[in-house]
């Protein structure tokens, strides 16, 4: 705690010396959220008046795209890289992983926090804890809070048994339902930070991620709904009232003016149709599909983003990193080559894309790229089942499949055997990436792995 209020009182400083017009940036990251079950994304049956709110405030994002899976968007937004080049490609960081986001990248955070920015994580990590240097607050992070793995308990606070809690990277024992926890101290950093210093907050919910667990009073909001679809719902509506928590703090500090806030998932929704619903864009979370990829998002700042439009521009989780950088003013500092772009005049000005090509993922058995309005997913193993893990069982003969996403936007027509000369110009790009790709690092599980008792500390 000490160490959180040192660099608080250095970031204070660094307003003093001419940083107060730099605009405080918040980022919310939903999990495993559906892309149209929220209103502004269209959602009929879950009432989210929040989220809903802030997408008003500012611009729908319809073609946003993240990663499959959790870990690698994390890994994409962290560093403006896509997670091929981390070997992060290929599932996601389990509880007993023995690796973590390469300690060689310059995270987002590092590079806010050299602009002046205080820094803080409230939600999910996912990046890696198997060793102290790797944890958030040796990532740039000023504080942490929450917890490192995926799929926990929203209770007990426990994964796979062992306890994962955390506040400044030290064990915490705050009960509650996490999303309540999250918003709770999300909104208390915005109160101590702002008007001292601009900030950056980054906030992970683990919400609406399985285990499918809400507290009576939000599944009480749901009696039309059943089963799967009703937890999750009773779950949504609950990170819902955390978004509104934390732009409420924004509000009562003054701050909602000179505050860039983005809202997006980190994949598609999981088993969609029975849990989510990711409209009629195909298939979910796991899949280089439409659905696994291009999310529900939305951004709003106000006087920069036009109020109340759609932007249809495509966009990667990994251009947050050079758009941030160039907002704040900071020099990009990541020694390592960028694959994200400034995408400032294309949220504000509605400028085009900047991309000639965006990059999917790029697995040992499956890939995709978007070229214009131009989509090709090769696959040589099935989708993977869980969508948290390596992928399915290998195909009998490889899938090549070319989208037109303007006349086709849910891939419903192959047309790879119409368009030879457009999927071998596809094709090059994927497997231009493709050479320049790590291996992956994940493993299974060790036989003689020790859960610890807190995760981040040593068993
Ligand atoms: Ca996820």
């Amino acid at each position: 705690m000490f160490r959180f209020f040192a660099l608080l009182a250095l970031a204070t400083f660094a307003t003093a010396a001419g940083a107060a017009e730099k605009p405080n940036i918040v980022v919310i990251l939903a999990d495993d959220l559906g892309r149209a079950d929220c209103g502004f994304m269209g959602g009929k049956d879950i009432p989210t008046p929040n989220i809903d709110k802030l997408a008003k405030a500012g611009a729908t994002l319809d073609a946003f795209y993240v990663q499959p899976v959790c870990s690698p968007t994390r890994a994409a937004f962290m560093t403006g890289r896509y997670p091929m080049r981390h070997g992060l490609q290929v599932g996601v960081v389990r509880p007993w992983a023995q690796y973590g986001l390469p300690l060689e990248e310059q995270t987002i955070a590092q590079g806010l926090k050299s602009a002046g920015y205080t820094t803080a994580i409230c939600g999910k990590w996912h990046l890696g804890h198997f060793q102290p240097e790797y944890l958030p607050t040796k990532r740039g992070f000023d504080h942490q809070y929450g917890h490192y793995n995926g799929a926990l308990d929203y209770f007990t606070h426990i994964r796979d048994g062992g306890f994962d809690w955390h506040r400044d990277d030290a064990v915490c024992r705050d009960e509650g339902y996490s999303t309540h926890l999250i918003a709770k101290e999300a909104a208390k950093f915005v109160a101590d930070t702002a008007g001292k210093s601009p900030f950056f907050l980054y906030v992970p919910f683990n919400a609406v991620h399985a285990p499918l667990e809400a507290p009576d009073e939000y599944l009480n909001r749901f009696p039309n709904l059943k089963n799967q679809r009703k937890k999750y719902a009773a779950m949504l509506s609950a990170m819902d009232d955390g978004v509104g928590t934390i732009l409420a703090a924004l509000d009562k500090a003054g701050a909602t003016s000179n505050t860039l806030v983005i809202f997006s998932s980190d994949n598609g929704g999981p088993s969609p149709g029975t849990v989510t619903d990711n409209g009629p864009y195909r298939a979910g979370k796991g899949t280089l599909y439409e659905g696994g990829v291009r999310v529900a998002a939305c951004a709003a700042w106000p006087g920069h983003i036009p109020v109340g439009t759609t932007n249809r521009e495509p966009m990667h989780m990994v251009d947050l990193y050079p758009t941030f950088l160039k907002i704040a003013g900071a020099t990009v500092s990541q020694k390592l080559p960028l694959d994200g772009l400034d995408v400032g005049p294309t949220l504000t000005a509605g400028k085009p894309s900047p991309h000639e090509s965006i990059l999917l993922n790029t697995t040992p058995s499956n890939g995709a790229v978007r070229a214009g309005d131009w989509k090709l997913v090769v696959k040589t193993a099935a989708d993977d089942p869980d969508g948290e893990g390596d992928a399915g069982k290998p195909l009998a003969k490889p899938s090549v499949e070319l989208f037109d996403l303007k006349a086709d936007p849910y891939e419903k027509t192959n047309l790879a055997g119409k368009e030879a000369e457009k999927v071998a110009a596809l094709r090059k790009t994927l497997d231009g990436y493709a050479k320049q790709a790590v291996t992956p690092k994940a493993k299974p599980k060790a036989k003689d792995f020790v859960t610890p008792k807190v995760w981040g500390e040593k068993s």
